[in-house]
């Protein structure tokens, strides 16, 4: 089922299975960067010489701690806290925080191998890393959120600055658990320092646009796919998985370029509603009221919920994988392109199995994989810290162009890599391969460290 590996390339991936037995979604991350490798080792035998991807698959440092947490009614929690500080070639450590209760280290490792790539592709200073916590935000008070956000900033503040390493949010980390862990970060430093981590709120340090980021990344992505093709959004039917940060900008931007988004997900279940997603009513339910998507047809009673669905089977022509890892399977990419679907956009990170995206290669639909399409919000995490150095804010206008741009350049590096490597049209080679480069050569550059 998946690609052969390239002889030079097949050992190294064996050494990072076995050095990194159990940990499969890190495994899959590095053997689909791996898979794409194989003619670049050939234009360059000096990254062999340097060993150059046996380097880049061995972080830089792992940091795994203990945080200790007192509930509501006084009982103690023990979680299990994570940073992988994985490649530092461009910049400071850049990447988001997870909490939730599927993470372990091999969930951080593929998403901190994954962010090198991305963060590369931005064209942006910035390096590789990610962390997090296994434990679950869901039905938790504010102050128990804010009780585990000081406790995991407590032990993670000595690893990170500025200059060193800048998290971010990512599942189940939004504004309000960034203010909390900004909160301890300046009681325990005694330093109002702004760069150390990013999607602040706007009246202290943040960016505008950042929240909106990577869902209206992923659709300039998608609509530059697209417009590659001659074709655009308008008219077009979409979906859009998960119902959080990204599922909700993504949404927005569709329908402000003239789509429609006919269904979205939690982890729960699909709501599906043919008259089009009614966006103010998701973002009540999701972003103020913390409930659960069930409850759109309270409000929408049209709308249909099925508990357990799978949106995939909703006919479409542009999906955009919103919520989690390996969340469209081969069968699911199928169904997608038997009903239609031209184009994906990965607003999540790793959405689709190496069987899905094989499925949608070999039909040859418009495929945008995460680490370039979903790279708006670390761009604009990246756009936030140069606000920061420069003690500024710009205004939303001037930063959402700025993240269309680099969208748009992002498309085009791949679009052109695809094309020097001998595939034109597949964004996975040209993804890899260009955020790939860029950081070898400075690895090069540094010499053995
Ligand atoms: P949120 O926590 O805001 O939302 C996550 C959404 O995905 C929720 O609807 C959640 O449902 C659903 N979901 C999460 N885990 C699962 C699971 N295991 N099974 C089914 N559904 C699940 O996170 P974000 O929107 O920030 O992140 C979504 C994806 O986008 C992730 O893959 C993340 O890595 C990626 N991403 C995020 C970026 C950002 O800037 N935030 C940047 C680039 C990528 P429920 O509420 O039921 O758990
Ligand atoms: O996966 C990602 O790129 C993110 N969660 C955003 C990281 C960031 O530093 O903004």
């Amino acid at each position: 089922m998946s690609m052969h590996l390239d002889e030079k390339l097949e050992p190294i991936y064996q050494e990072v299975l076995a050095r990194n037995p159990g940990e499969m979604e890190f495994h899959q991350a590095v053997r689909e960067v791996l898979e794409s490798l194989g003619p670049v080792l050939v234009k360059h035998p000096e990254y062999a010489h340097h060993k150059i991807i046996e380097r880049i698959c061995e972080p830089e440092r792992q940091i795994i701690f203990r945080v200790p947490w007192q509930d509501d009614k006084g009982q103690v929690h023990i979680n299990r806290g994570f940073r992988v500080e994985f490649n530092s070639a461009l910049g400071p450590y850049k990447g988001g925080l997870r909490f939730h209760p599927s993470v372990y280290l091999g969930i951080i490792k593929f998403l901190g191998f994954e962010q090198i790539f991305k963060n590369s592709l931005t064209g942006m200073p910035i390096g590789g890393g990610k962390g997090g916590s296994d434990f679950d935000p869901k039905g938790k008070s504010d102050d128990e959120i804010m009780r585990f956000c000081q406790s995991f900033m407590t032990e993670l503040y000595r690893h990170i600055g500025e200059h060193t390493d800048v998290p971010a949010g990512d599942i189940g980390v939004g504004g309000r658990e960034i203010g909390y862990m900004f909160g301890q970060y300046k009681r325990i430093t005694n330093r109002w320092e702004a760069g150390v981590l990013t999607g602040k709120g706007l009246n202290w340090g943040g960016s505008l646009v950042r929240t909106e980021a990577t869902g209206y990344g992923s659709v300039f992505f998608v609509d530059e796919m697209l417009k590659a093709r001659k074709d655009s959004f308008e008219g077009k039917t979409c979906l859009v998985s998960g119902s959080g940060n990204v599922a909700i900008y993504t949404i927005e931007k569709i329908h402000e370029l003239g789509g429609k988004c006919i269904a979205c997900s939690d982890s729960n279940g699909v709501i599906y509603d043919e008259k089009g997603l009614d966006l103010n009513l998701i973002q009540r339910l999701k972003e103020v009221e913390r409930r659960r998507i069930k409850d759109y047809t309270q409000y929408r009673k049209h709308a249909v919920y099925k508990e357990a669905g799978n949106i995939w089977e909703v006919p479409c022509q542009v999906a955009m994988p919103s919520a989690t890892q390996n969340e469209i399977n081969g069968k699911d990419a199928k169904t997608l392109v038997k009903n239609g679907c031209i184009a994906i956009g990965e607003g999540a990170n790793m959405p689709t199995t190496p069987e899905g995206v094989k499925v949608f290669l070999d039909a040859q639909i418009a495929y945008g994989p995460g680490k370039a399409a979903n790279a708006g919000g670390v761009a604009t995490s990246a756009l936030e810290m140069q606000q920061n150095a420069q003690r500024d804010s710009w205004d939303f206008d001037y930063t959402e162009q700025r993240l269309r741009k680099i969208m748009k350049g992002i498309h085009e590096l791949c679009y052109d890599t695809a094309i020097e490597y001998g595939c034109p049209g597949n964004y996975v080679v040209g993804a890899n391969i260009a955020g790939f480069i860029k950081v070898a050569d400075a690895m090069v550059a540094f010499g053995v460290v």
